[in-house]
């Protein structure tokens, strides 16, 4: 088996979609199925870095936009290296939202929606409204154009039971494919 190597799986999606959950679910399931699997997510609050980003999203500090910006990129940078050896060593990355979030939600800042629209059942952090998730969503429709990128679309209606074993299936397949393939950058 040596040499082979894990692969990277990333949950996008609005808030409140049930990533996090079905995250969770994954990693144990493909433990259990014998997989070398571990869990990350971003924002990863628990840096330096995240913790800045995290009092953004509180609403405690306010940033410029491309500051913020480029605070979650840093974020997700100061893991590559964590990232790329455990992907050498065959460990499957199971990401609670990656790069494409970053783009979508900054993107959506660009829309301008208006805020003012009904407030949802979402939390009480930056960018929990309906109208900012709706402009999220179509970011990243636009995203999903990337036919390099190998994405599968869930509905996230479904119990968390179905899903979980939609998602896991498609797991186990891409593990298996991503086997043999060297590891790529994205978007280069
Ligand atoms: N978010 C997340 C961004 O705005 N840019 C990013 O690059 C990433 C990774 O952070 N509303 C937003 C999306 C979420 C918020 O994420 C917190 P979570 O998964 O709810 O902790
Ligand atoms: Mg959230």
């Amino acid at each position: 088996m040596a040499g082979r190597r894990g692969a990277l799986i990333v949950l996008e999606g609005v808030d409140r979609a049930g990533k996090s959950t079905q995250c969770r679910r994954l990693v144990e399931a493909l433990r259990a199925g014998g997989h070398r699997a571990d869990l990350l997510r971003f924002p990863e609050r628990t840096t330096e870095i995240g913790q800045l980003i995290s009092s953004y999203l509180m609403k405690k500090k306010d940033l410029e936009d491309h500051t913020i910006h480029l605070l979650f990129s840093a974020n997700r940078w100061e893991h590559v290296p964590l990232m790329k050896e455990k992907l050498h060593q065959g460990i499957t990355l199971v990401v609670d939202r990656y790069a494409f979030s970053g783009v979508a939600f900054t993107s959506a800042k660009e829309l301008r929606p208006e805020e003012a629209a009904g407030r949802g059942n979402f939390g009480t952090e930056r960018y929990e409204n309906s109208s900012f998730q709706e402009k999220v969503l179509q970011s990243f429709y636009h995203l999903m154009k990337d036919e390099t990128l190998n994405w599968k679309t869930m509905d996230a209606s479904k119990t968390i039971e179905d899903l979980h074993k939609e998602i896991k299936s498609i797991a186990e397949e891409t593990i298996q494919e991503a086997q043999n393939k060297p590891l790529a950058e994205l978007w280069k």
